[in-house]
């Protein structure tokens, strides 16, 4: 899953594709270099973030998701407004990604009623607040829960099962060992019956471990991160940079693979 932020303040692309024609061939860019899906967001979600209204997200999205959809991608809206996310459906997006896992219960009528994939993703509290000391007893039983949980409200909204992933949610509401437990625990999640995403990349945990690194320079270690997630049975990582991206994804998919035959 590759990642075209329509926004002026998302953390790694911020302002790069606020111009719809600049998301529009980096999305299809995206495509050409293997994206299996181009998820596109008209909101960030980094920490501190303010909220957006409907109006300005569409206006920001729509012309993006249309352009992808026409032109051959799996587009998901990154999302958590039904608003936003029924126009995009609209336009030709096929997922919806919401980080808010169905917070507003127009949501999963709305998913529920187009037959369109849903990311639920994890978060501890809202952008604005979630990296206030964000504090948990058992950080994977409780998100493994959480999730199970949203699966749960999805289907009784008639969301059909196979539509289903869930996403640990890396960086939201989370602090640096949190990060590193829920990525170690990626097999948990996966033994479920949902798909698991996983996006770690360019996210501040890295420079947690690391120390200061210009986001452009984070995809190395970004891949190692992915390369656990994989072999943990992740189905999907979501990644800037979709080159790197995918190589680091299909060696570390065919290795998987490989175990127990030869
Ligand atoms: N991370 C961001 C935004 N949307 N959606 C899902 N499902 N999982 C994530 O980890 C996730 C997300 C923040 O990163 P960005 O600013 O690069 O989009």
């Amino acid at each position: 899953m590759g990642v075209v932020n329509t926004t002026p303040d998302s953390f790694s692309d911020g302002g790069k594709f606020l111009d719809p024609a600049l998301a529009i061939d980096r999305g299809l860019e995206m495509l050409e270099q293997g994206a299996d899906i181009v998820d596109v967001g008209g909101e960030s979600t980094r920490p501190g973030a303010r909220p957006v209204d409907a109006d300005e997200e569409k206006r920001r999205v729509l012309p993006v998701v249309s352009a992808l959809a026409a032109g051959g991608a799996a587009v998901s809206i990154d999302t958590s407004k039904p608003e936003v996310a029924a126009a995009a459906l609209d336009e030709g997006a096929v997922i919806v990604n919401d980080v808010t896992a169905l917070a507003d219960p127009e949501m999963a009528a709305v998913v529920a009623g187009s037959g369109a994939g849903i990311v639920l993703m994890h978060m501890l509290g809202t952008p604005r607040t979630m990296q206030r000391d964000p504090q948990y007893g058992d950080v994977v039983a409780e998100v493994a829960e959480y999730l199970a949980g949203r699966a749960q409200v999805a289907l009784d909204a008639g969301i059909n099962g196979e539509c289903i992933c869930i996403d640990p949610g890396i960086g939201f509401g989370k602090t640096l060992q949190h990060n590193l437990m829920l990525l170690r625990s990626v097999p948990v999640f996966a033994a479920g019956p949902y798909p698991v995403l996983v996006g770690a990349s360019r996210k501040s945990f890295l420079e947690h471990l690391l120390g200061p690194i210009p986001v452009e320079e984070r995809d190395p270690a970004s891949a190692a991160a992915d390369v656990l997630a994989i072999a943990g049975g992740a189905a999907i990582v979501r990644v800037h940079n979709v080159v790197e991206g995918l190589r680091t994804a299909r060696v570390a998919d065919a290795i998987v693979r490989a175990a127990g035959g030869d």
